[in-house]
């Protein structure tokens, strides 16, 4: 039931380089969009995408696949790049990012872009959304398939976060992985300062959670945490996967400033330099 592909390390990591690559290549092409947050998620997606998730990139509508859902829909650059470094776009189409007429708009659109499964970016909605998929496939009797859910430390400030995972536990959705990027930083600010969400491990287990906290840029614990997840029966899980927002570029890192701007041509080449020179544990 459970296929984790055996994926090497020098492989996540040059696929996490090439993904922070399109981040930036993105954003700087379409001179907007988000850079921060997709590069704090970009090492737990990589591992989601190399060797956890089920899917058939020939067809990503395939009725056993595995569900992802980026929850925190600002961070498209990343999906987009998830999506077309495993096949399921072109690779061009990165290029057409946040355009008029392009699939790949600024946030996700299921209509218009493959792979992507649902439409996110009014923030606050995508466990609710991942609990009823999960539910059907409980119905369906597809006992093998899972849903994996990507939220912000800032989205889960949404009323809507709190009465989904009182769902996910209700209904003993253990086919249900929540990742919540805790990279301490939103739109504006420190989410100690906006409206604090600690302690998040001990709010999830008064939820009736099974909780998982690792070192979100670390892919032995990410890998751990996903196999854990998928082995704990009767209860969903939630990694609790400590990130930096803007992770690998210099200027970005650690700044809520960078969460909603592209960075100019003299801005990206640093970008680029600085992705290029990461050196493993970083
Ligand atoms: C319902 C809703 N309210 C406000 C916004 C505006 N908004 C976009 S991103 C963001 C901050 C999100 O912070 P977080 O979830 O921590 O994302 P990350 O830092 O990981 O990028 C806000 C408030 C929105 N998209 N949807």
């Amino acid at each position: 039931m459970m296929a984790f592909k055996d994926v090497s390390l020098d492989e996540l990591i040059e696929f996490a380089r090439q993904v922070r690559l399109d981040i930036v290549f993105q954003t700087n092409k379409a001179k907007s969009g988000h850079p921060g947050g997709p590069l704090s998620a970009t090492d737990f997606t990589t591992v989601l995408f190399k060797s956890i998730m089920n899917y058939d990139p020939k067809n990503p509508n395939w009725n056993e696949r595995d569900i992802f859902i980026m929850s925190k829909g600002h961070c498209s650059a990343l999906s987009y790049s998830l999506l077309a470094r495993i096949g399921v776009i072109p690779i061009e189409w990165l290029e057409t990012f946040r355009k008029t007429g392009s699939p790949l708009q600024g946030h996700p659109n299921a209509i218009k872009c493959p792979g992507i499964e649902v439409s996110t970016g009014s923030l606050g909605q995508g466990l609710s959304i991942g609990n009823g998929m999960a539910l059907a496939m409980r119905l369906n009797g597809q006992n093998g398939r899972r849903v994996y859910v990507v939220a912000g430390d800032g989205e889960i400030q949404e009323g809507q976060y709190w009465e989904a995972i009182m769902s996910s536990a209700h209904y003993n959705l253990d086919n249900v992985c929540l990742t919540v990027d805790v990279n301490g930083l939103q739109i504006d600010g420190a989410t100690a300062d906006v409206m604090n969400v600690e302690p998040l491990a001990d709010k999830f287990i008064a939820f009736n959670w099974h909780v998982v906290s690792i070192n979100g840029h670390d892919f032995q614990q990410i890998i751990d945490a996903y196999k854990e997840a998928a082995e704990t029966k009767g209860k969903p899980t939630v990694v609790l996967a400590h990130t930096i927002k803007g992770k690998g570029v210099s200027f970005m890192e650690d700044k809520a400033g960078w969460h909603g701007r592209a960075p100019n041509d003299e801005e990206y080449k640093i970008a680029v330099n600085d992705i290029n020179n990461m050196k493993y544990p970083w």
